[in-house]
Order: C-alpha cells, then structure tokens, then sequence
C-alpha cells in the first residue's frame, strides 16, 4: 500500500479528524507563506517588525496599512482545491456521524469561503479589528479601510485583530483547540512549519496521546518527527488525492 492510499484509509476511517493548518494551506491561493514573507519587504519594512506590538506602538498607520493591504489581497484571491477538500470531507464525515474540527493558525478566511467552520482561529483573523482600549470588535470591511479608523465609541484606535508574537492567544480558541485534540483520533497538519508556540504544541500533544498524524507539506517541517505518513506534497494537490 502508498502512503498516500493509508493515509486515504485512515482518514476515511476516523472518528474525529483534527486539521491543523498553517500559512502552506493557502499559498496556492496565491497568499504567501508568513516564512516566505520575511525573506521579502513591504515597502522596506520588515514584517516580523510589522507583525509585532513593538511594531505596533511605533507606527499604528505603517502597521494598519499593512494588514489592510493583506485583507485586501485575501479578498481577491480564491480558496482552492485543498481547502474544498477539506470542506467536503466534513460534510462527507457529518453524513456518517463523524467529525473534522478545523484548528488554523491562518488569518485568512478561505476555510471558511470553502465552506468549513474553523472551530478555532488560534492565531486571530484579517477581519476581525477591534478597538485597542475598550475592545469593541468593528465590521469585518472596516479591516480593508485606510487611513485607519478610530473606535466610534471611544475614538482610541482601531487595532487589527490577530495575535502577535508576545501576546496570549484568544482564550476561546485556545479552549476550543484544546477540546478538539484532546477528543481526536486522527490529527491532519497541513502546510506549517510548526515553530511558534503554542500552537505547535498541539500535534505533540496529540502524538503523546498515540493518535496518528498524517502530515501535508513539500518539505520537512519542525513536526515531522511527529507524523505517522508524510506526504511530501503542496496541500491543493495533495488533499483532493487522500481525501475520496
Ligand atoms: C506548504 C505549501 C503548500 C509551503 N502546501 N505546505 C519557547 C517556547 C514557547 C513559546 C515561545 C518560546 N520562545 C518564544 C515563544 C513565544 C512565541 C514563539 O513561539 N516564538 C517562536 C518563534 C520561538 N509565541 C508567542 O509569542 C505566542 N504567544 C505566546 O506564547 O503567549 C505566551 C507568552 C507571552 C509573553 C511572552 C512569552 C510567551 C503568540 C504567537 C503569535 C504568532 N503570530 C503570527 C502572526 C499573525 C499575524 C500576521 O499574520 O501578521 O502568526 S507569527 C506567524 O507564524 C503567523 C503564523 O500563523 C505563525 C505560524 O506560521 P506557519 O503557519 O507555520 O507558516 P510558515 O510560513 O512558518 O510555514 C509555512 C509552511 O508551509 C512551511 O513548512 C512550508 O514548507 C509549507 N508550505 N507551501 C503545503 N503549497
Ligand atoms: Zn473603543
């Protein structure tokens, strides 16, 4: 038997799939990878500069136009075969009384346009700013405004709403990832290079736990001494191949 045709059995036999993605899962949407991101610049700036508090406090506008720009260029771009994979087979598994329980590191919202429900966006989402003072969550388009808008409440700043490096990750999507691989029996991780903790601590804490892990990237990754299959292959080729 292929690699590739266990890994279609054991997911096509699980009880409750975990999916555990990373910025991979959309780079064939034409979103590139946040690793591949600091290899370039956005306008000179550096964006592990950008994409931190630090960052933050020195330039509110430099950072809000950064991840406008990025909401922007999600909006434009598709979801693609990869995440329609995963998609159908949640609606296939729901048919059979089964589940998958989406857990993405990704700011992005092409799981969702694919048609599954994340159960948790550790790491925050592009559309989801909300005031830095009285926490109140704005509209999803105000994300894609500049110059940056203030809170109508309060009038302090809007901030977006991801999680950068230093700060906690959202309680309800960390309880929630917690539920999901305490209560898995098969974990797919798909296209991260599994580095920034917490999030990484997941699939080890589903290994310790003996529940497989089929892994879904080109190369290597800090995860991979974890997988029971490695598919060494991009997630939109690879998915719609496993996944019957
Ligand atoms: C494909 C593909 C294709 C390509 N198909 N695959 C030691 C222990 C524990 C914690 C720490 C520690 N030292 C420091 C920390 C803390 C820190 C951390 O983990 N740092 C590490 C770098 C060491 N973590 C934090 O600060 C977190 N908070 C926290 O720990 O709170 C407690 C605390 C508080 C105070 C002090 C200390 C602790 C928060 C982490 C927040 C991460 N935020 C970001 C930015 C989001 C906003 C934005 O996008 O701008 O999240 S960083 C960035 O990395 C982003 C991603 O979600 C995240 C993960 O990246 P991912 O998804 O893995 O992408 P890449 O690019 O790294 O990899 C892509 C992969 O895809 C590669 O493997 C490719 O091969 C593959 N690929 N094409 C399939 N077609
Ligand atoms: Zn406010």
């Amino acid at each position: 038997m292929t690699d590739t045709e266990r890994a279609a059995e054991l997911i096509a036999h699980a009880e409750r799939t975990v999916v555990f993605t990373g910025a991979g899962m959309s780079a064939e949407s034409g979103i590139p990878t946040f690793r591949d991101a600091l290899v370039g610049m956005w306008e000179n700036h550096d964006p592990m500069t950008l994409a931190s508090p630090e960052g933050w406090t020195a330039d509110r506008d430099l950072v809000w136009d950064w991840y406008a720009q990025r909401a922007n260029d999600v909006r434009r771009v598709d979801p693609n075969d990869g995440h329609i994979a995963l998609a159908q087979l949640a609606v296939a598994a729901r048919i059979d009384g089964r589940a998958v329980r989406v857990i993405t590191q990704n700011v992005d919202d092409l799981h969702e346009r694919a048609g599954s429900t994340v159960a948790s966006h550790l790491h925050g989402s592009l559309f989801a700013p909300r005031c830095e003072s009285c926490r109140r969550p704005e509209s999803a388009d105000t994300a894609l405004i500049t110059p940056r808008p203030m809170c109508p409440l309060c009038c302090d700043s809007l901030r977006p709403g991801v999680v950068w490096f230093g700060e906690l990750l959202p309680r309800d999507a960390w309880a929630a990832a917690s539920d999901a691989v305490a209560a898995c029996d098969l974990m797919i991780v798909i296209g991260t290079s599994g580095v920034v903790q917490p999030a990484a601590s997941l699939p080890e804490r589903a290994h310790v736990e003996g529940v497989p892990i089929i892994e879904v990237n080109p190369e290597p990754s800090e995860l991979t001494r974890l997988a029971t299959i490695r598919l060494a292959g991009s997630a939109a080729e690879t998915l719609p191949r496993v996944i019957g």
